[in-house]
């Protein structure tokens, strides 16, 4: 098979070595990867690519970014507009304008003379064909093996429609009003999610980790009426009861003045109540009793192109959570492109996404671009490794996973889990023989994203995972950019170095800059910025604008500035190294170290915090936090204890450093500022930390304090 793969002819246009040596600093769990690195990495027989070879690709990247405007309008000709205006060539069709202040609300548009429904391209445009409505949208996977469920696209056009009709007539949501969804990964959730875009209504979903706290200020600063939420739900073996952390979040925001309307909930699996109260819960309604007493039919409501489809809510580096809005049009078009392109996903292949639709990566690669694409997907429930750490390859091979798209942290963990016990046959089992029991042959592509990957685990993934038969596309793409950015797309002959992003999707013109705004030509390494707009660029941060400006457009004005830091190699390629900004990436949440602080210093005991990341073996990135306590407080364990399950509390279990460290001082400048480089050193070495490591510390009001928090390290 190697012989056959690495026989394929490798295009001219690019100089790809396969054995390209890795310089970049992309290891974060171990010093080996670097010999790793020089690994040979064959390519990859694919049947009948999209992107046949290098040149293909080469000659529509090209086009896309000197005539966007044409390249665009081609693809949009697949999806069904109102009143379709046919191919008009002076259609404006991206628009955009990266220097704070230039544009009255809005920096970027996409075709916002047109009119569509996205639910409408999701899922009506495929029932109209009879073949197509009986194809499977959905196999739902429940957390434990056994409670399956099959959606058809039939069954979840008509769900969408029942439930967008229960939301306008019954619970009286308008075009542009938003909708919170706390819900796990059940049907409900996409189909809630489609039926507020059915209808026009802004669906805002709040991933079923986050605290009451956390829910309450998303419902307050997008002032939701309508709270959809999921009784409770199964984890591993443990019950989240999402239900009363909702009640618990909506009475907050009742404190605040703000009241939720209606809550509805779906029970597990599968029922519905409906309360006319927030607060009270007067009466059960059974999910099936109250789709089947709404209309089965809810003509969709076409919107123009820029209205908002959804808010998503981010970390940022600094306050409160941004909430991400994307536009309808464009997020549509981009969101099914990359979906296309990227995994290479044909009829009748069954795609399976491990992320939650409480982030962007299940909003665009679970709910639309799947859909949009008329795939058939699994829906799976659980987390990876229960019962066993067999279970995603059980699926693969139930389902016959052709695209499988995971995070490099549960790629490490499936890799680090504990061997199966011996037997007879195999009496030194390791870890790879969950994977290898079970038959991974209808794989052909293996995605990544949410963090670096290591190429010790993009290796492991490659090697044993994918047998060396499929592509590994690493993509790299934010909340705010809607769809991948950076990715290599799996082309035959194309060798992809193990942990490299390698290049843009079409219509990206991504760019390294100094501190100054430079831009860098050739090798280089800087800060990651994008010089144009492409469809999904976010639209606006939610009811602040003047946030989304400051955020993406003032320090590099004319650039789109990404928070990451990359570097480019001889070859062009781009190797992500990790955010510039205080934003950490745990497990693949996006956490800003503002935000942990700010729930720490609530506890009644701390004066102050100051929050790091030290490198993870699974994780990533581990939180680790420095507490000054009140003055007269003394610190013990209980107190550690208490002083986590603040964070819990304010954000959610996966925001609880791992390790808080008393600290009785910060290291501050003199103008105030924390200096988080001496603790990050400090964090990660503890008391082999080198003084020439802690760089310039002259400005230090007090040099004192890195013999302090040397000196109270790990107790
Ligand atoms: C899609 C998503 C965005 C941040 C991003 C970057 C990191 C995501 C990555 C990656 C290296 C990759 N990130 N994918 N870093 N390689 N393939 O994760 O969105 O939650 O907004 O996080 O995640 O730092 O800026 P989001």
């Amino acid at each position: 098979m190697l012989a056959f793969l690495s026989s394929l002819p490798l295009s001219s246009k690019l100089s790809h070595s396969a054995f390209t040596p890795c310089s970049s600093n992309r290891s974060m769990t171990s010093a080996k990867p670097r010999s790793a690195c020089t690994h040979p990495v064959p390519a990859v027989a694919l049947a009948s690519p999209y992107v046949p070879d290098l040149d293909t690709y080469t000659t529509l990247y090209e086009r896309s970014i000197t005539d966007p405007d044409s390249f665009w309008r081609d693809i949009a000709k697949s999806f069904v507009w109102k009143d379709n205006p046919g191919n008009e060539s002076n259609e404006p069709v991206l628009n955009y304008s990266f220097t704070p202040g230039s544009a009255p609300g809005v920096n970027v548009s996409f075709l916002p003379n047109r009119k569509t429904n996205i639910c409408y391209n999701a899922i009506d445009r495929w029932v109209e064909d009879p073949v197509k409505a009986d194809a499977v949208a959905f196999y739902c996977e429940g957390n434990d093996p056994g409670r399956t469920r099959v959606v058809t696209f039939h069954e979840l056009h008509d769900m969408v429609q029942r439930f967008a009709n229960v939301l306008k007539n019954q619970l009286n949501v308008k075009k542009g009003d938003v909708v919170v969804l706390y819900m796990p990964m059940v049907p409900e959730l996409p189909v809630a999610m489609l039926a507020c875009a059915r209808i026009g209504a802004i669906h805002s979903v709040v991933f079923g980790g986050y605290s009451a706290e956390a829910l309450a200020g998303r419902i307050l600063d997008s002032k939701a009426a309508v709270v959809v939420v999921t009784e409770s739900v199964a984890r591993a073996s443990k019950t989240v009861k999402l239900k009363e952390i909702s009640d618990h979040a909506i009475r907050i925001a009742a404190k605040s003045g703000h009241d939720v309307t209606y809550q509805i909930v779906t029970k597990t699996p599968g029922k519905l109540k409906v309360s006319p109260s927030a607060i009270e819960i007067p009466q059960d309604i059974e999910w099936d009793v109250a789709l089947a007493s709404a209309d089965p039919v809810c003509p969709v409501e076409w919107v123009d192109s820029e209205h908002p489809l959804f808010v998503l809510y981010t970390s940022g580096s600094t306050g409160k959570p941004k909430g991400v809005v994307h536009a309808t049009g464009g997020y549509m078009v981009y969101a099914a492109t990359t979906f296309k392109y990227v995994f290479d996903y044909h009829e009748n292949d069954v795609f399976f996404s491990t992320s939650d639709c409480g982030w962007i990566t299940g909003h665009s690669y679970v709910t639309y671009g799947p859909l949009l694409n008329g795939a058939t997907q699994v829906l799976y429930e659980g987390v990876p490794n229960y019962p066993t750490p067999a279970r995603l390859w059980e699926i693969v091979e139930k389902y016959k996973v052709a695209q499988l798209y995971t995070a490099p942290t549960v790629i490490r963990a499936l890799k680090g889990a504990k061997a199966p016990p011996p037997t007879e046959t195999n009496p030194n089992p390791s870890s790879a023989d969950w994977v290898n029991k079970c038959d991974r042959s209808s794989l052909r592509v293996l995605g990544s994203v949410g963090e670096p990957i290591n190429p010790e685990a993009w290796l492991w993934y490659y090697d044993v995972v994918g047998e060396q038969k499929c592509a590994v596309v690493d993509t790299w793409w934010q909340t705010e950019t809607g769809g991948h950015c950076l990715t290599p797309l799996p082309i035959p002959g194309l060798p992809i170095k193990p942990g490299c992003a390698m290049m843009p999707f079409f219509g990206i013109e991504p760019a390294l800059v100094n501190g100054e705004g430079q831009e860098l030509k050739g090798p280089a390494e800087g800060f990651l910025v994008i010089k144009n707009a492409w469809p999904s660029t976010l639209r606006t941060v939610y009811r602040n604008h003047k946030r989304m400006e400051e955020t993406y457009f003032e320090r590099f004005p004319g650039f789109y500035m990404t928070g990451d830091g990359a570097r480019r190699d001889a070859d062009g390629h781009y190797w992500l190294t990790g955010r510039v900004d205080d934003i950490l990436n745990v497990s693949g949440h996006r956490i800003g170290t503002a935000e942990v602080e700010s729930a720490l210093v609530l506890h009644d005991a701390v004066a102050e915090a100051a929050v790091v990341g030290v490198p993870h073996d699974v994780k990533g990135e581990a939180l680790y936090a420095y507490v000054s306590l009140m003055s007269g407080v003394e610190p013990t364990e209980e107190l550690r204890k208490s002083i986590r399950a603040c964070v819990r509390t304010e954000i959610g279990p996966f925001a609880s450093p791992d390790t808080i460290q008393w600290a009785g001082a910060l290291p501050k400048t003199r103008s105030g500022k924390i200096m988080r480089r001496i603790l990050r050193k400090i964090a990660k070495n503890g008391p082999k930390t080198q003084r020439d490591d802690l760089g310039d510390t002259s400005t230090l009001t007090d040099p004192g304090v890195i013999d302090m928090l040397l000196s109270t390290y790990g107790k």
